[in-house]
């Protein structure tokens, strides 16, 4: 199995390609970066430097078609600009074939805030891959985001009706990560043809860096392993669990532990 990762590097965080890597190599995937960007840290430290990779998804793309590489999974990330998502459509027009599967993780905010790349040029080229994606992996003010709806508190029913309107417009599954339902229970929602699910976990409470990125490899892993799209969110949410749960620093911008809980693919 053969993975393309278009994401970012960033030196802390542990996000990312960071997340990319560690998760998809442990599960016996092999993945194939494409960076869009190198930060010295995730653009939630109060300082960063970011280097964007202005053409490096092209030549990638160029590169591996000389190369005749395939891929059984794609996998989108943070993107920077305008210019590259352009670039990544591109990219997943050329590799993306029947069998690929596609995990859009359509990444442009948190808490009801949004990250430093989002504008409106953004969201609507984010809106044109998530029609293209097999999975898309929104939190919930992402959701909102790709919505067109005010973020602010919903009974779950709605948040369901809200991924469901968001599925109408073209992805295969919509799975809605990290919503929390009370002080001690999250849940995410899977909106797919196969059907909807809540799975539920328990929480600490604490939010940090980078859970977004290591659910998405993970739920991407998982599916690639040959399990269905709702034992792969149950396995991805208890992966995020243990990984919260091994996480000495209070810090959120420093990300979760989860190298210490990585040992085998079984435990991811
Ligand atoms: O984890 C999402 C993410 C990825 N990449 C960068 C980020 C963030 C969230 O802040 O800043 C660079």
């Amino acid at each position: 199995m053969k993975v393309a990762a278009i994401n970012d590097l960033s030196g802390f965080g542990k996000c990312s390609l960071v997340a990319d890597i560690a998760i998809l190599s442990s599960m016996g995937i092999e993945v194939n970066p494409v960076p869009t960007a190198v930060l010295t840290a995730q653009t939630g430290f109060s300082s960063y430097f970011q280097h964007e990779m202005h053409d490096m998804v092209t030549k990638c793309k160029e590169e591996w078609e000389k190369q005749e590489e395939e891929f059984d999974g794609i996998l989108t990330g943070y993107i920077p600009s305008v210019e590259l998502a352009d670039q990544i459509t591109e990219f997943v027009d050329l590799y993306k074939k029947d069998n690929t599967v596609l995990l859009v993780d359509p990444v442009m905010g948190d808490n009801g805030k949004p990250y430093a790349n989002y504008s409106d040029q953004m969201l609507d080229r984010i809106v044109k891959l998530t029609e293209k994606a097999d999975i898309i992996t929104p939190n919930f003010t992402e959701l909102c985001i790709l919505a067109g709806i005010e973020h602010k508190k919903y009974e779950i029913d709605e948040i369901m009706a809200i991924g469901e309107s968001v599925k109408a417009k073209g992805s295969k599954s919509v799975i809605v990560t990290g919503i929390e339902e009370s002080k001690d229970t999250v849940c995410n929602l899977v909106i797919s043809d196969g059907g909807t699910a809540i799975i539920r976990s328990a929480t600490n409470g604490r939010s940090y860096s980078g859970t977004g990125d290591l659910f998405a490899a993970s739920v991407l892993g998982n599916v690639l392993n040959g399990h269905t799209i709702k034992e792969s969110v149950s396995k991805a949410a208890d992966f995020i669990k243990r990984s919260i749960e091994a996480t000495s620093s209070t810090d959120r911008n420093y990300g979760v532990d989860f190298e210490k809980i990585l040992k085998t693919r079984e435990q991811i």
